[in-house]
């Protein structure tokens, strides 16, 4: 593929980038059935050049019955039809790139769905066959093999993570049954995936977002959780969490990206640092996801805290740290910094939780100040440049398995995968509807609004890609009032997060970059806002 210029130097870009993470099937919609396409995104390429990005993350665009949204791939190298062709897709990825945009695509290595053809052949070849061997397959317990061969939880609301097939093996799932996990042991499995690498990043991919990263080796022996914990366990070797046995995965990946020039980033959800950071190290994958940030509360304390581990746990490795506010499967930003606990908990989620959205917005709006401010790359979910906030999908509409395997009682994820509003008019039959105050959210009326979540994206992206201080380089501390973050980054920038009952005075400085809102009257930073100072 042709080299066209890129706005960063082209080795190190993902160490400060800003990545847009695109979910296709309700980003935009260019064959007007409902669903988003690769036509959708190519027609919308111009806007996010203009939102001042530098790389796309696509969520699954492969084949899928969409049991798991597309996290249940059912062949890596076909395009869902739904979507468009694998054709569409190499234009995408070097229409993009002559935007200075790169690609990222998404790899699920846990599991495969339960269409793709080696699980089909696996059903069909019967116990004890080689073509089993790619899953873990297993007799049930009890007299007649009825009771599931083992007690692990699903990662998804409860439910087990054992189906029984006809012949009377079960199976393994971590998640859905439409999502049989597949044996890391085996060789074949290995290789496929590196074939799998090399066929994206032949079409002109940057790099890879690594699926449910710390899950897929497994014990041999499937040993019961016996009572304990689900779980990450402290320095005890867990039986499917984190095991030593995966870094000799990342390190072949590593080899293959390093030949293309690639990066990976892992979706490695582990509380340890120190065991987090292991996948980081310099021949393993170049970055992973801060998930404690992504949690965390709107309290000043707790988020210097976690901004404060994060940089402390990276550093060791030499790895550049990722800021992610939400994404896919979390509840949207300004609904969730609205309400009572400002945290998130997948546990937690409950329809009706009262939302106070003029106030999540302000509070959302002053944290992409602090977070683009932040040394390393940042990750920007659809919609968040929009201000756009949970939907309240119909039960009746709902299709995401987290809701149906909570029994009813958890909203799932749908809420924040709605369609995009583009405009004022909403999509022709979008599969899941749009709320009916949404044409307020709508980009075009956004755009040239100078006190709109567009506007504040777009200022403050572009000047985080332009200006002196953003992007890698040192983060210090300033003595500040309680509930006020306030830290240096180089070249004299300032940022300043009021988080505290009420407005607060501004440190020295010469001049005023850009402020989530505006000071009040006697210049004094209100509450609930972040400033860019340049001192
Ligand atoms: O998510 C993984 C994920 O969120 C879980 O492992 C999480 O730790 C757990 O649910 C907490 O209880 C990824 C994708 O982002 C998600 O959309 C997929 O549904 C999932 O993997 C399965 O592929």
């Amino acid at each position: 593929m042709a080299d066209f210029p890129l706005p960063r130097p082209a080795a190190d870009w993902w160490r400060t980038a800003a990545i847009y993470q695109v979910y296709v099937r309700s980003f935009a919609d260019g064959d007007g059935d409902g669903t988003g396409d690769l036509a959708g995104v190519r027609a919308r390429l111009p806007y996010l050049a203009d939102l001042g990005v530098d790389a796309l993350w696509f969520t699954p665009w492969y084949l899928s019955p969409l049991a798991d949204g597309g996290y249940d791939v059912a062949d890596y190298r076909t395009i869902d039809p739904a979507f468009g062709t694998l054709a569409e897709a190499e234009k995408l990825i070097a229409e993009a790139r002559e935007l200075g945009i790169r690609t990222l695509v998404d790899i699920v290595p846990n599991h495969v769905s339960d269409r793709h053809a080696w699980f089909r052949a696996a059903l069909a070849a019967g116990p004890g066959s080689p073509e089993r061997e790619l899953f873990h397959f297993r007799p049930g317990r009890g007299e007649h093999g009825e009771l599931p061969p083992g007690d692990w939880p699903s990662q998804f609301n409860g439910a087990g993570t054992w189906t029984r097939v006809p012949d009377g093996e079960w199976y393994l799932h971590l998640f859905t049954p439409q999502q049989p996990d597949l044996n890391w042991d085996h060789p074949a499995v290995r290789r496929e995936h590196e074939e799998v690498l090399r066929f994206w990043f032949e079409r002109g991919v940057a790099g890879v977002r690594i699926d449910s990263a710390a899950l897929l080796a497994k014990d041999p022996a499937l040993p019961d959780l016996a009572g304990r914990s689900p779980e990450p366990w402290p320095g005890e070797t867990h039986p499917y969490i984190d095991r030593d046995e995966l870094h000799a995965v990342y390190r072949s990946w590593r080899a293959i990206a390093d030949e293309y020039g690639a990066i990976f980033v892992g979706e490695v959800w582990l509380p340890d640092s120190e065991r987090f950071a292991r996948y980081l190290r310099p021949d393993e994958l170049h970055t992973a996801f801060n998930f404690s940030f992504l949690s965390c509360p709107w309290d000043a304390g707790r988020l210097r805290t976690s901004i404060t581990e994060t940089l402390a746990e990276h550093a060791p490795v030499g790895a550049p740290a990722t800021w992610v506010l939400c994404n896919h499967d979390v509840t949207r930003t300004v609904t969730r910094y609205g309400r009572a606990d400002t945290g998130f908990d997948f546990a937690a989620k409950a329809f009706g939780t009262p939302t106070d959205l003029e106030l999540g917005t302000r509070r959302a709006r002053a944290a992409a100040l602090l977070t683009l401010a932040l040394p390393g790359a940042v990750y920007v979910y659809q919609g968040e440049e929009l201000g756009l906030p949970e939907a309240d999908v119909p039960i009746g509409r709902i299709q995401d398995p987290m809701h149906f395997r909570s029994g009813g009682t958890d909203p799932g994820r749908d809420g924040c995968r709605v369609p995009l509003p583009w405009t004022a008019e909403p999509w022709n039959e979008p599969w899941l509807p749009q709320p009916a105050d949404w044409p307020a959210y709508a980009a075009d009326r956004q755009d040239g609004d100078p006190d709109s979540m567009l506007t504040l994206y777009r200022t403050a992206l572009g000047l985080r890609r332009a200006a002196a201080g953003f992007g890698g380089g040192a983060l210090e501390w300033l003595n500040a009032p309680p509930g006020v973050l306030a830290f240096t980054r180089p070249d004299g920038l300032l940022c300043v997060a009021n988080l505290s009952g009420g407005p607060v005075a501004l440190p020295a400085h010469t001049s005023l970059l850009l402020g989530s809102s505006a000071l009040d009257d006697t210049g004094l930073l209100p509450q609930d806002t972040a400033v860019w100072l340049r001192t």
